[in-house]
């Protein structure tokens, strides 16, 4: 049975008192609720080692929103495995689409990080997904499975199996358009298939994939509902407690 997993990605928002007014909010209404999904927050680089100290000791989880390969060096603005672990986290996203988009990242670029992020002892959150003009030409499937089979090269069945896929739509993101349940969780439900054909089943099994984008709380129930959609990866509502809660809740 695979656990659902909700993950705030916060983007480049928020300075140390708003990290710490929301985490503790989320904590604060953790609290108080009974909650079956695992809960992960990702704040930017600088507001990492604070939120680590402030949920130290509850169930929440601590990502980070990209990082680079090498254990240390000369990479001038770079931030290594080695420091995100150091820092307390336990995740990392991965080929974000803004990362792909704004900052040239490539999939053999990617593949290398979620290499890294296994040899360090982190879980890739690697994210995927169309444009319009790629769904409105049919290549949805064709797309995200050159971008698995190019993201997952060289990973072991076992590294698989413990990692996060997250399915983001580049249409569906931070727009307010929300891909339907059916849509989302049809793609969803054909990258496990592709994990399937690029491992094995019991790895496609195993193997949590989110959808990503505008999910907020009057959306989230649908789409968690999906069979093949193991949680969410949420940006515009994560950033106040109680709309992340509401679809923590959902
Ligand atoms: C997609 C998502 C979080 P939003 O990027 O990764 O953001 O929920 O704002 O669409």
């Amino acid at each position: 049975m695979r656990k659902q997993i909700i993950a705030g990605n916060w983007k480049m928002h928020t300075n140390i008192a708003e990290a710490t007014i929301l985490v503790e909010g989320i904590k604060e209404a953790l609290a108080k609720t009974e909650v079956d999904r695992e809960v992960v927050v990702c704040p930017p680089f600088t507001g990492l080692s604070t939120v680590a100290d402030l949920i130290d000791e509850t169930s929440i989880g601590l990502g980070a929103q990209n990082m680079y390969f090498e254990p240390s060096g000369a990479y001038t603005g770079e931030v290594s495995p080695l420091m995100l672990t150091d820092v307390g986290c336990h995740y990392v996203i991965l080929g974000h689409s803004e990362r792909r988009q704004y900052f040239g990242e490539t999939d053999a670029l990617i593949n290398q990080k979620i290499k890294a992020a296994f040899t360090y002892d982190l879980v890739p959150i690697l994210c995927v997904g169309e444009s319009l003009a790629q769904r409105e030409a049919n290549e949805t499937q064709a797309f995200i499975d050159s971008q698995l089979t190019a993201g997952l090269a060289d990973l072991t069945a076992e590294q698989v199996s413990q990692m996060v896929i997250a399915y983001e739509p580049i249409w569906a993101i931070g727009t307010g358009k929300t891909a339907t349940a059916e849509q989302a969780g049809e793609v969803c439900t054909a990258i496990r298939a592709k994990v399937a054909s690029l491992f094995d089943a019991a790895t496609a099994e195993a193997i949590r994939i989110q959808y990503g984008g505008s999910v907020k709380g009057s959306n989230a129930q649908e789409i968690l509902s999906q069979p093949d959609i193991d949680g969410a990866l949420v940006g515009g509502a994560a950033l106040k407690a109680e709309d992340f809660m509401a679809i923590i809740t959902a």
